[in-house]
């Protein structure tokens, strides 16, 4: 075991320690999760009210807009969601879940995290520069992005934004050379690869998808960037370019992605189930599997996000079934979940509500995912509110519902502390009701044909009709944020005057609970074995799946 530091700067700043840096991570995506969704709360202001000074803001200009929605989505996606899911908890919990002292490569993993750090202080920073913030949309489709010649030159937030995203993905390459060493190199004595938790399963999966599909995406960001400044016409069809090429470089990514954030938060919810329900995880072998099916199949659906471009309506056909295919294995998942709640003993700590919130607004979004991606009906929808709402219905529960959840599920154990329990059922109960006020409305605004990305939608006849729906989506949008004081009055308040959590306040058998919280340096003082073989939630020979496990029946050597 290394010794622990004892100066504030190597101990809190410059830390090797997994656990600190997990935290670095989660509280980094945290305050970029606050100005995203400030950047939301702009956008539904001036849908709302077009034209009006937002009150804090100001007059927001077409220009505005684009860069408030651009931004929103990069932020949310690059600098909340991937921070926070994967970094945060995958670091914090992967050597804990594991019996661990550390990750692999400590220095590295500091890299990886000043890296990130860096590649958010460019990212604020495009907001500066002359032209202001990318206002291309999250996914900085050429020719728009490509060609200064239709933004009059000055637009240097577009190479900002290559930048930024290029430095995140060198810090997450670092982060995946780490998990994925960590979790084949350092399991405790006698854990196997199949004893392993859910949620470092679903972690090492997810970084694969990520090293895996990011390839394409530098390759389209770099002969972006030389289109831009270099003269180069990739994607410019005055030189022989095509700009349809950066959308499959983008979506071979982009749809991989939306899995590398959603494959931890399954982990997360998981381990807070079987916990919380006090039972076996049902199906811990068929969850993964169905999980890296998932992961396979994610790498030939990508062109379901282009069915509109022109592309050879034959070829829509086949991309139209492996979407709708994909759906299985995370139908499988979801049922398994279910199934682990059935008859336990659930205890609704306020980390279980937000995990068993997250597995019901997910489903509308998976299910509302299953009409986009039929080209019959996308074709009528695409590029709609429609849209919008079922990626928010995704996307929301996966980047907050599931952090939320891990965070009052594992807070005991990163700061020794409870959380606050009435102030935390306030945050679920108004985010729940909020979020679902902000988005429900957008499905129907999608059926009216409203088009997304409109800055001012007074200015069409035919979108006055749905103006209400809007305004309540607003009034939502405006009661998500207030939502959220009390849970950072929660933090505060719990890391000062929370009550003690001892080592195993929910009687959780993963290893995690066996040490002190929060776990000293090097997590424990002796190296831990496991002497149980089968993975504990799920012994071999199923039936034992349904009875409650109350005891934790895996010991650690003393
Ligand atoms: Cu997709």
């Amino acid at each position: 075991m290394s010794h622990a530091p004892t100066s504030f700067l190597r101990k809190y700043v410059f830390s090797e320690d997994h656990k600190v840096i997990g935290l670095q991570y989660m509280f980094t995506g945290m305050f970029m999760g606050l100005f995203g969704g400030f950047l939301a709360y702009i956008i539904r202001s001036q849908l709302a009210d077009p034209g009006s000074a937002v009150a804090g803001f100001g007059e927001v200009s077409n220009v505005d807009y684009n860069a408030m929605v651009t931004m929103h989505g990069t932020i949310m996606v690059f600098w909340v969601a991937m921070p926070v899911l994967v970094a945060g908890f995958g670091n914090y919990l992967i050597p804990l879940l594991i019996g661990a002292d550390d990750m692999a490569f400590p220095k590295l993993n500091m890299a990886s995290y000043w890296v990130f750090a860096l590649s958010t202080v460019v990212i604020i920073a495009s907001f500066f520069v002359p032209g202001g913030a990318s206002g291309t949309g999250w996914t900085t489709y050429p020719p728009l992005s490509a060609n200064s010649m239709y933004s009059a030159g000055v637009d240097w937030g577009i190479n900002f934004w290559i930048l930024a995203v290029a430095l995140e993905f060198i810090a997450f390459l670092m982060g995946g050379i780490n998990f994925l060493t960590t979790a084949v190199n350092l399991r405790a004595k006698g854990m196997s690869l199949w004893d392993m938790p859910l949620f470092v399963w679903e972690e090492i999966i997810a970084t694969i998808i990520f090293m895996l599909s990011v390839g394409p995406l530098i390759a389209g960001a770099v002969m972006l960037l030389l289109d831009r400044t270099a003269g180069t016409g990739f994607f410019d069809p005055t030189q022989g370019g095509d700009p349809l090429l950066f959308q499959h470089l983008f979506w071979f990514f982009g749809h991989p992605e939306v899995y590398v954030l959603l494959l931890p938060a399954l982990g997360i919810l998981g381990e807070i189930l079987t916990t919380c329900a006090r039972k076996a995880l049902y199906g811990y072998k068929m969850i993964i599997w169905a999980t890296i099916v998932a992961g396979l199949l994610s790498f030939v659906v990508w062109a379901h996000h282009q069915y509109v471009t022109g592309m050879d309506p034959r070829l829509a056909t086949p991309f139209s079934v492996m979407t709708i295919l994909i759906s299985v294995p995370f139908a499988v998942t979801m049922f398994a979940f279910i199934a682990t709640l059935w008859k336990g003993s659930i205890r609704f700590t306020v980390g279980m509500l937000f995990a068993i919130g997250m597995v019901a607004e997910f489903l509308l979004g998976g299910v509302t995912g299953i009409v986009n991606g039929s080209a019959a009906a996308d074709i009528y929808i695409h590029d709609s509110y429609f849209v919008v709402a079922h990626f928010h219905y995704t996307l929301f529960p996966i980047v907050l519902l599931a952090p939320f959840a891990g965070f009052y599920h594992w807070f005991p154990k990163f700061f020794g502390k409870h959380m606050n329990r009435p102030l935390g059922l306030i945050h679920f109960a108004g985010t729940i009701l909020f979020f679902n006020m902000t988005f429900l409305p957008l499905f129907n605004l999608g059926m009216m044909g409203h088009q997304r990305r409109i800055a001012d939608p007074s200015l069409f006849e035919y979108l006055a009709e749905g103006a209400y729906l809007q305004e309540i989506a607003t009034i939502g949008a405006i009661g998500l944020l207030l939502s959220q004081i009390p849970f950072l009055i929660n933090i505060a308040y719990s890391l000062l005057k929370g009550r003690a959590a001892g080592p195993n306040p929910w009687e959780g058998t993963t290893l995690e609970w066996t040490t002190e919280s929060p776990p000293p340096h090097g997590n424990w003082s002796e190296p831990v074995e496991v002497f149980r073989s089968a993975y504990w939630y799920s012994p071999p020979d199923t039936e034992a799946d349904f009875i409650p496990q109350n005891e934790p029946v895996q010991e650690a050597a003393k």
